[in-house]
């Protein structure tokens, strides 16, 4: 058990916990680093609103003077939402460090599982999970997100791996670390921005019930996490060649500027939503919305289901 001062509770999701209720672990980097401001806030409240409206209780996650919290007020998401890029992003390897000077920061994939575990929450609600960088040969520049889905217990819903990434290594990898990957009515893993990759996700589920099913048994053998690939709303979907060519002009623009380690996401996201006149945002925004409600169904089919 992490040592009590360093984990902070939110009073609702303590209470939810408690009683055995479905809890769904929400993000902030997506929050401090992914979004800009307002949007950002607004779709953290939206967020925690769609997991309400499907009946489990919102735990959204950031690292605040000196405590991991688990479940935020307004306030919270305001300071976080309103400090943007200048809080920290907090991986693995922060998390000492930033808790040690009470640093603001923002939690990524791999540090919102690993707080959410500590809290005993199984289910998280992202958007898409960092992965390989395209000439990770070279970089060496491999999401930490990775790392923690094959050791953490706990399920990331997200819209597949961010389409900036080399997708295919990436989904070789989450093989090597042992990390099942389920397609959420699909057979496809996508690829966040559009539907379909033209890769297979491996294992399909096609509700709420089949993925309980599968966690329930990964979690019982303490098997380390579980990725549920649920793509992003049809009508939401961008198109593939024109957010191809985004993505090309920004990988060029991060390499031209010098763009290197923590900073390659948000800026590559940053500039996709210039380049798209802000489309890509909404899109985002939309398959977020949609993982959240995808995930508190499965946090509610997990709660009732036998242990
Ligand atoms: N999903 C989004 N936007 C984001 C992220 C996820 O829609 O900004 C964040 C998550 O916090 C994820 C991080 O962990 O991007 C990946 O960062 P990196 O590639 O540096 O590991
Ligand atoms: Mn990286």
């Amino acid at each position: 058990m992490p040592h009590p001062s360093y984990l902070t509770l939110g009073s609702e999701v303590a209470a939810a916990l408690e009683a055995g209720k479905p809890v769904v672990a929400l993000e902030s980097t997506i929050i401090t680093h992914g979004m800009p401001h307002p949007d950002n806030l607004a779709m953290a409240r939206r967020v925690e609103a769609l997991v309400r409206a499907e009946g489990a209780v919102p735990a959204t996650i950031a690292i605040m003077d000196g405590r991991i919290r688990v479940g935020l007020d307004d306030a919270d998401l305001e300071r976080l939402a309103e400090t943007g890029q200048a809080a920290a992003k907090a991986s693995r390897r922060d998390v000492a460090a930033l808790l040690a000077s009470g640093a603001l920061a923002g939690t990524t994939v791999a540090t919102t599982m690993q707080a959410a575990a500590m809290a005993g929450i199984r289910v998280f609600a992202t958007g898409g999970i960092g992965g390989v960088h395209r000439g990770a040969s070279e970089s060496f520049d491999v999401s930490a997100d990775l790392e923690e889905l094959g050791r953490t217990p706990v399920a990331v819903v997200c819209a597949g791996a961010k389409a900036i990434l080399d997708l295919s290594k990436t989904l070789e990898v989450l093989e090597t670390k042992g990390v099942p990957v389920i397609g959420y009515g699909t057979d496809a893993f996508p690829a966040f921005w559009t539907r379909d990759s033209g890769l297979k996700a491996g294992l399909r589920a096609d509700d709420a019930a089949d993925v309980a099913r599968i966690l329930s048994v990964q979690f019982a053998l303490a098997m380390g996490g579980v990725l549920i690939a649920n793509p992003i709303p049809e009508a939401a979907a961008m198109d593939k060649a024109e957010i191809d060519g985004f993505i090309a002009t920004a990988l060029a623009a991060a390499d031209a500027e010098g763009i290197a380690g923590k900073a390659v996401t948000p800026f590559l996201l940053g500039k996709i939503v210039a380049l798209s006149g802000g489309r890509s945002l909404a899109a985002n925004i939309a398959l977020v919305e949609n993982n959240a409600r995808v995930a508190a169904g499965i946090a509610r089919a997990l709660a009732s289901s036998p242990a």
